[in-house]
């Protein structure tokens, strides 16, 4: 990757002392796109994103009235990002106006909260409009302390493993076509179903908000990219419902689910042309939009690994993945 195109969350810049002695008291090792990633509170990450993590952890202060997106990459962020901040900000952003999203890609509207955090202790949240809509790829476990203490709320979104592994595999091959070459598929697969990958393990951050959302429903609430797929229009009504802004019966939930749809985010100009200020190409984040999508890339051998190791990790839960 040209260093211009490197998101701030790859780079090993800003890193303190403190976190390069944690660091080195860290497992670690060579990862896919990423030259060493390292195992910070269980999961894999970057330097950067440990040096963000710890940042956030200590300096974050959540807001009673929060809303928070969690999410694994591609797993479904851009979407909801585009659909919670429409829902969210409806009464002041109609639909029929000039809206942001028409002019503005939504990862520039919703922060990224330890990616925000990786370049610097101080973050300044304050022009969010209100309530604040902020996104994070943490793990339960690992969230600051005052999004749990706090009446904040949480929207999990999860994707069956098979298509979120195929996104991320095409979103590394565009990015870095020279590193992705020399990483054969079958390789990431195993990785991928080791946990090793920046984010994983898939299956134990899928679960802990799984199990998150059955002990505290009026916290976290559970979505999954396939029934959002399905059903938009309901989904959209249940997640408006859980962070307290529900339609009424005369208002239309129809044209936010539109204007968020894959077809018209990934036709507008701001989403074809240009890059994002962390330097990755807009268009990145559109690519199909569509569920079930593995079967172009995975052989069946291939998906059969993924589904054994769902099938042994998701085991008991009641979680189940469709497509
Ligand atoms: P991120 O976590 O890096 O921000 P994220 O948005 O979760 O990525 O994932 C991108 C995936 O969501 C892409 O899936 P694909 O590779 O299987 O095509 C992308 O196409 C899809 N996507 C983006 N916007 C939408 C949308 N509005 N509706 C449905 N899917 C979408």
């Amino acid at each position: 990757m040209e260093s211009s195109s490197v998101p701030v969350y790859l780079k090993d810049e800003n890193l303190t002392q403190e976190t390069r002695d944690l660091l080195s008291s860290l497992p670690s090792e060579k990862g896919w796109l990423v030259s060493q990633m390292y195992q910070f509170e269980g999961i894999w990450q970057t330097q950067a994103l440990v040096q963000g993590i710890v940042n956030c952890q200590k300096h974050f202060e959540a807001n009673d009235s929060d809303v928070i997106l969690a999410t694994l990459a591609k797993s479904g962020t851009t979407w909801l990002k585009a659909l919670l901040f429409a829902l969210i900000h409806r009464h002041k952003f109609p639909v029929s106006g000039k809206h942001p999203l028409l002019v503005t890609n939504p990862h520039s509207l919703v922060p990224y909260l330890e990616g925000d955090y990786c370049s610097s202790p101080e973050v300044n949240f304050a022009e969010l409009p209100s309530p604040r809509l902020m996104q994070t790829h943490l793990t339960h476990h690992s969230l600051p302390v005052s999004i749990k203490s706090s009446s904040c709320k949480i929207i999990y979104c999860c994707r069956n493993p098979k298509d979120m592994f195929v996104s991320i595999w095409h979103f590394g091959r565009k990015l870095a076509p020279e590193k992705t070459a020399e990483y054969p598929i079958e390789t990431a697969v195993a990785a991928f179903c080791k946990g090793k990958f920046i984010g994983g393990p898939f299956w134990d951050h899928v679960l802990e908000y799984w199990y998150e959302s059955l002990k505290n429903p009026n916290k976290v609430l559970f979505v999954t990219y396939e029934e959002l797929k399905k059903q938009t229009e309901v989904e959209v009504k249940r997640i408006a419902e859980f962070i307290g802004c529900g339609f009424t019966a005369e208002e239309e939930v129809s044209e936010i689910v539109k204007l968020c749809s894959f077809e018209s985010l990934s036709s507008l100009e701001v989403n074809r042309q240009g890059k994002l200020p962390n330097g990755i190409e807009s268009n990145a984040f559109f690519r199909k939009g569509e569920t079930g999508g593995w079967r172009d890339t995975l052989s069946e051998s291939l998906a059969d690994v993924i589904d054994r190791t769902t099938e042994q990790k998701f085991g008991g839960s009641g979680l189940k993945f469709s497509s």
